[in-house]
């Protein structure tokens, strides 16, 4: 697009809102202070890098076979690059205890070491990165259906042993990175069916997690996420909402919202403000649920915006943190991360170039129409002017321009795989 084109657009957003109260500059260097953590398993369908060729279980599931998925951890690290050049602004990279650098070694997940994930942190600090990450109670061969809350004390042991150990690399990428590492547990126990025991299980999982936590690390930082359902666990989670909350609000621990893992009515973004009345923070898993699947390309629709917008109207943006996760194997991958990333973004922007000011005030003043009609104007103010300034100034893509960058890149390099 013609710079000159954007440039005209930009300067007459600016006067639209600010006729509206709202200023264009504090929101734009607002958005570029936000950073996402990308999830590093859209590259290659949650495979990871463990030497066993087992599938993917835990009651998720990638569908789709579109050619050029990620075969290796170089192929991964080049496609996240050329994602996060289309994606404006800097931001962290999510990991999986999977995804370690184990050269070719077999090594079980009650044995993974932060060297294994060394050559991860120098890559990250070499292209400014921070990491985050996750311990993998799935695709294994004592995932089963239940991990750490399972009744065999063995089994139990065993992924208490490798959520430990993934606390322990976590804080080590924190120290490393100088900034604390955000490490998220979710695990995929639960049932098929009816389960009597319901109680049981919760209380294994309870105990689970007071073991994995009783040590205090100072550069990482815990959270766990809950989900309604998995595929082939439908009737039973473990980890449930409720459950997690308890969990985290007694043990002060970061409660993950997977936008993908409640029921189809409930709206995630109403719990931002009662969740962090209890909690310090929150970790967000931004996704898009269609039927039974919880992870498809997040969009700009209406459940993302309003996640968005409520972050803002809650003055929690430093509180919050945003994290993607889904994994479509049915498109192109690397366009999964930017079509996902920037809606995200656009979200964002939106939520920060709101008329908040004049809203609250009309809604203090039980102005109820006003406070609606601004609502409603201000959804077709010129958001996009000032988005595609903000990608101009990050020297990204402006635009569905990025399409071509990535056909191009299929053309030079997945599609070669
Ligand atoms: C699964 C959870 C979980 C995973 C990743 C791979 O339903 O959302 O966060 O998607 O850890
Ligand atoms: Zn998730």
């Amino acid at each position: 697009m013609k710079e000159e084109l954007i440039k005209k657009a930009y300067e007459i957003a600016v006067e639209r809102y600010a006729a509206v109260g709202v200023d264009v500059e504090k929101a734009m260097e607002r958005l570029q202070q936000i950073q996402l953590s990308l999830h590093c398993w859209q590259a290659d369908d949650v495979s990871g890098f463990e030497c066993a060729d087992g599938e993917l279980s835990g009651g998720i599931q990638a569908t789709g076979n579109y050619p050029g998925k990620a075969r290796n951890m170089e192929e991964l690290r080049q496609d996240i690059l050329k994602a996060t050049s289309m994606i404006p602004g800097k931001h962290r990279l999510n990991l999986h205890a999977i995804y370690g650098d184990f050269e070719g070694e077999k090594v079980d997940r009650d044995q993974i070491e932060p060297k294994h994930f060394r050559t991860w942190m120098e890559w990250a600090k070499e292209n400014e990165m921070k990491l985050d990450f996750n311990s993998s109670s799935f695709s294994h061969p004592l995932s089963g259906s239940l991990s750490l809350s399972n009744p065999d004390e063995n089994i139990r042991q065993f992924w208490i042993e490798h959520t430990k150990r993934c606390r322990n690399i976590a804080n080590e990428m924190g120290k490393f990175q100088d900034d604390p590492c955000i490490m998220n547990l979710w695990v995929h126990d639960g049932s098929k069916d009816q389960t009597v025991c319901r109680m049981k299980y919760r209380e294994l999982l309870k105990d689970s997690l007071d073991q994995i936590y009783a040590v205090d690390y100072k550069d990482m930082k815990d959270c766990i996420e809950s989900k309604v359902f998995g595929i082939g666990l439908e009737s039973y989670t473990v980890g449930s909402n409720d459950f997690y909350i308890g969990y985290g609000v007694s043990r002060n621990k970061i409660i993950t919202l997977d936008t993908g893992h409640f029921h189809p009515t409930e709206s995630v973004a109403d719990k931002i403000s009662s969740l962090l009345l209890y909690t310090s923070e929150i970790m967000l898993h931004v996704s898009r649920p269609i039927r039974w699947d919880s992870d498809h390309v997040t969009i700009m629709n209406d459940d993302t915006l309003e996640l968005a917008k409520e972050i803002v109207r809650c003055d929690a943006l430093d509180r919050v943190h945003i994290g993607l996760d889904y994994f479509d194997a049915s498109i192109n991958r690397i366009g999964a991360y930017v079509v996902g990333s920037r809606a995200t973004q656009k979200c964002l922007m939106q939520a920060l170039l709101e008329p908040l000011a004049k809203l609250r005030e009309y809604e203090a003043n039980d102005q109820l129409f006003e406070r609606l009609a601004l609502l409603e104007e201000s959804k077709s103010l010129p958001w996009n002017a000032v988005w595609d300034m903000f990608c101009l100034k990050n020297n990204v893509p402006v635009g569905n321009e990025f399409i071509t960058e990535i056909e191009k890149y299929e053309a030079e390099v997945t599609s070669k795989r």
